[in-house]
């Protein structure tokens, strides 16, 4: 690439020593004034609001950007051990109120803004959501960043700069809409490019053999249709310690070099066709959420990731050490975000065999002691699996090294368990059948020397179910990471106001030690606290009910409680389960029996996947209920439904702190952790929910008296099947055969009959895998005993605190804190 250095005197070194921009909000705003008329060279402020955020998040970038070189310059000069984050989904959200809070931000800013007619807040609102994840898998990669940053470990996440991130829901009639989220439309000011880094990737072609100057035999891999990858990237600062790390995305473009023959045959449209080829990959972000869809597209984008880190890393290294490679795996660690980046595997082997001249014991003894994956779902239709023909005629030079890997591991199998070739068919990398594939999962295990689960009960599960027979083998690579979230995000930033509530009687320090929260447990019995608390929460619904006035046009009133259900749309999630219990109310309204019941207002929000016609369906039924119900005047006093539009990172920090019940009600077994629940019971909102995933963790630190627990276990889960009845346990319940009934006659689609037919059909199906009747009752129950505690205000508020109290296990701090001791074993990297 075009990255040679500028050639200067000894004194052009004063570039770097450029006196440090001041933190004071009147420099702040003065940077931000010169960017907005001279560098954007705008005028009048009210006609440019998104100018207005460009640069004032300019002015932040450039104190950001300081400490950022000084970060990077550190790690280089202690040469530490790293570790890469590698991921297909980065769910950023917003990063200007980020920013601000991490870098300490003056409340001086505010009032110099003011001083020009500008509210902080109009301008944080004008910035575009980087949704580039589906959920809580690419969230939970957001959350890691910041605390790494914050607890000051050298790790830097690897991502995919999608043109196009989560695509954005529109509801229309009840139905979703989806509409391309073009996020970079208007310009990303947080994205830095670095051409001079960019790499190039290899697709399609094939492997020869040929003898290298000292007559050893190797392999190359010839007539390949290459792209280039070029990386940008964006800071990650952490809390208030001068720490930035850094998150790369790459980008893919096209080679410049044109196909001479058909450029010169007068083909150009043909020639310059290659290009747009090259710039589809990273296009657009697949919308699925734990599933797979075997597109060989997708396949393009992971191992674009795998390929073009892997050689950034490789060339990062050969700078400082050469070709040495006897200290790389002491120095560099690989974590797979779920099996998505696993071609990395083979690359890493490629890379050091075929590039490096590294032979295969050694190249194989750095790979298996330098990766570790994640799983993040137990769902058998989440699990990816390549078909052998496509992969090797996209990657030739990596499916031989698969074949390689697979033929040495089940040598090893063998020597195990001599003759058991059961075994060794289900352990295969390679899955035969009519057309064979390749199962990710289990290259991931066996080149990994760690493997974890993201709650207690979901590593479980892997030891004993889809990973048994790795288990046996490797007891020892198999471990647990319970997922967490930011506290910085999810609460400093999110929740102002219970924060300043939680510092006056606790301190600050809380922010960056979660557990301190614990502190708070006394003043669930302080009256004035209470009052403070619940003052906070009112101030947050209202703030809640705004939103959900305007993207739904539905009136919350504060002084009910607000139920909420936030998440993808899934089957497992069971989304229905919370629109039976709706339907349930609204019929006991209907039958005029009011006594007991505690005003309610339910709100539903979640993206399906464009191609899950089931989970559409859902959206379809929650909006219809909604008309019903909320336009009714018996009950629409009591009862409100709504359907809240294009949830994402930027609407779970309104909804998060203004939420009284969280609904974590998905079949148990399934939700590998769930990190959505964390955020609410910071926040002070009471779970309802099953034994599932981190629920069963925040039951333990709440304690079963602050919990609304329901519902069969795991283990009853799977011992129902083959004699589940629902339609026995639908007519033996009264309650659920008049919903039922409801829903049968089409008294909520009076207008489109049939339409919810599949919906019912799935309810009253034996094979229901999620198993929605049987645990109608359990939750019918729970929901009454919590419609009952809230009428108690007092005591309700008291058990919001001791939620929050309790709440510091979910710190993603807690999370990395053990990565690093168990897995990563990085230095702390004090700035
Ligand atoms: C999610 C799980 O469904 C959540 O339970 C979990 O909290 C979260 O990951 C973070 O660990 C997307 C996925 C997935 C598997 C495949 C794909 N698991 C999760 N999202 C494509």
């Amino acid at each position: 690439m075009n990255s040679k250095p500028f050639t200067r005197s000894k004194t052009t070194h004063a570039f770097s020593t450029l006196p440090p921009l001041s933190m004071d909000g009147k420099s702040v705003v003065e940077d931000f004034r010169r960017y907005f008329s001279r560098t954007l060279g705008r005028s009048e402020l009210n006609e440019a609001a998104y100018h207005v955020y460009t640069s004032f998040a300019m002015a932040w970038r450039d104190r950001i950007v300081e400490r950022w070189k000084k970060t990077q310059a550190s790690y280089d000069a202690e040469d530490s051990k790293r570790t890469y984050y590698l991921s297909l989904e980065f769910l950023m959200g917003r990063a200007l109120s980020n920013a601000m809070l991490n870098l300490e931000e003056t409340s001086s800013t505010t009032d110099a803004l003011q001083k020009l007619g500008l509210f902080l807040e109009e301008i944080t609102e004008q910035e575009h959501d980087a949704g580039l994840g589906n959920g809580g898998l690419g969230r939970l990669a957001a959350c890691f960043l910041d605390s790494c940053a914050t607890l000051q470990l050298p790790v830097m996440g690897y991502g995919l700069r999608y043109e196009y991130g989560m695509f954005r829901q529109k509801i229309e009639n009840g139905y979703q809409m989806e509409e391309p989220d073009h996020w970079l439309r208007i310009g990303n000011p947080w994205e830095i490019e670095r051409q001079e880094f960019a790499v190039r990737v290899k697709f399609g072609g094939h492997t020869e053999p040929y003898t290298d100057d000292q007559g050893n035999t190797r392999v190359r891999w010839v007539h390949s249709h290459d792209v280039l990858a070029v990386p940008y990237d964006m800071p990650i600062p952490g809390y208030r310690n001068g720490t930035v790390n850094t998150l790369r995305l790459w980008k893919s473009t096209a080679t410049d070099e044109f196909d001479l023959d058909e450029f010169n045959a007068g083909s150009y449209a043909e020639a310059v066709g290659e290009k747009n080829d090259a710039e589809h990959i990273t296009m657009v972000l697949y919308p699925n959420d734990a599933s797979e869809n075997g597109k060989e597209l997708r396949l393009r984008q992971q191992y674009l990731l795998a390929s073009a880190s892997l050689q950034d890393i490789l060339r990062h290294w050969v700078a400082q050490h050469g070709n040495d490679f006897s200290q790389f795996a002491e120095k560099n660690c690989f974590q797979l975000n779920d099996t998505h980046p696993t071609c990395s595997v083979p690359e890493l082997m490629r890379l050091l065999i075929d590039e490096h001249g590294l032979n295969w014991d050694d190249a194989w003894a750095i790979t298996s002691r330098t990766v570790a994956y994640t799983n993040h779902t137990l769902l058998p239709e989440a699990l990816e699996r390549w078909s052998v023909s496509m992969f090797g005629r996209l990657l030739p030079r990596l499916l031989d090294i698969v074949y390689e890997i697979n033929a040495r591991f089940l040598a090893e199998v063998s020597l195990r368990w001599p003759g058991d070739s059961d075994r060794q068919q289900r352990m295969s990398i390679i899955e035969e059948g009519p057309e064979k594939q390749v199962r990710m999962a289990y290259l991931a295990v066996v080149a990994s020397m760690s493997v974890n689960g993201v709650a207690e009960l979901h590593s479980r599960l892997l030891q004993q179910h889809l990973f048994h027979d790795f288990y046996e083998l490797w007891p020892n690579k198999f471990n647990n990471k319970t997922n967490g979230v930011t506290p910085r995000r999810w609460m400093a930033s999110s929740n102002p106001e219970l924060s300043k509530l939680i510092t006056s009687v606790i301190g600050s320090d809380w922010i960056t030690d979660m557990p301190q929260l614990r502190k708070l447990t006394p003043y669930a019995d302080d009256a004035k606290f209470r009052a403070q608390w619940r003052a906070v929460k009112q101030a947050n619904k209202a703030r809640l009910a705004a939103l959900v006035q305007k993207d739904c046009g539905v009136t919350f009133d504060v002084d009910a409680i607000f139920d909420i259900q936030v998440k993808r749309i899934h089957e497992y999630k069971r989304q229905l389960l919370n629109v039976l219990h709706v339907i349930h109310l609204y019929d006991r309204l209907k039958r005029g029996e009011r006594d007991g019941i505690t005003p309610r207002c339910v709100l539903i929000g979640g993206k399906a996947a464009p191609g899950y016609q089931m989970a559409k369906r859902i959206i379809k039924l929650v909006n219809s209920v909604a008309s019903v119900v909320n336009d009714d005047p018996s009950t629409s006093e009591l009862l409100k439904l709504a359907f809240l539009p294009d949830y994402r990172v930027s609407a779970m920090e309104i909804i998060c702190p203004g939420a009284d019940l969280s609904e974590q009600i998905s079949t148990a077994g399934k939700e590998a952790s769930g990190t959505g629940n964390m955020k609410f019971m910071m926040n002070g909102a009471m779970t309802i929910g099953t034994l599932d995933g981190a629920n069963i963790e925040i039951l333990e630190e709440v304690g079963s008296e602050n919990f609304f627990l329901f519902g069969l276990n795991a283990e009853e889960v799977e011992a129902i099947r083959g004699h589940y009845n629902p339609d026995a346990i639908i007519e033996q319940d009264d309650d659920l055969a008049r919903v039922m009934h409801l829903l049968e006659c089409g008294h909520f689609n009076l207008f489109e009959p049939g339409i919810f037919d599949p919906i019912i059909q799935s309810i009253r199906n034996p094979h229901d895998p999620w198993l929605t009747a049987a645990d109608f009752r359990s939750y019918i129950d729970a929901q009454h005993s919590a419609a009952s505690a809230y009428l108690d205000h007092d005591h309700w508020t008291r058990m919001s605190i001791l939620n929050t109290a309790a709440s510091g296990k979910f710190s993603s701090d807690r999370t990395i804190a053990d990565y690093n001791r168990e897995i990563w074993h990085l230095p702390n990297m004090a700035q």
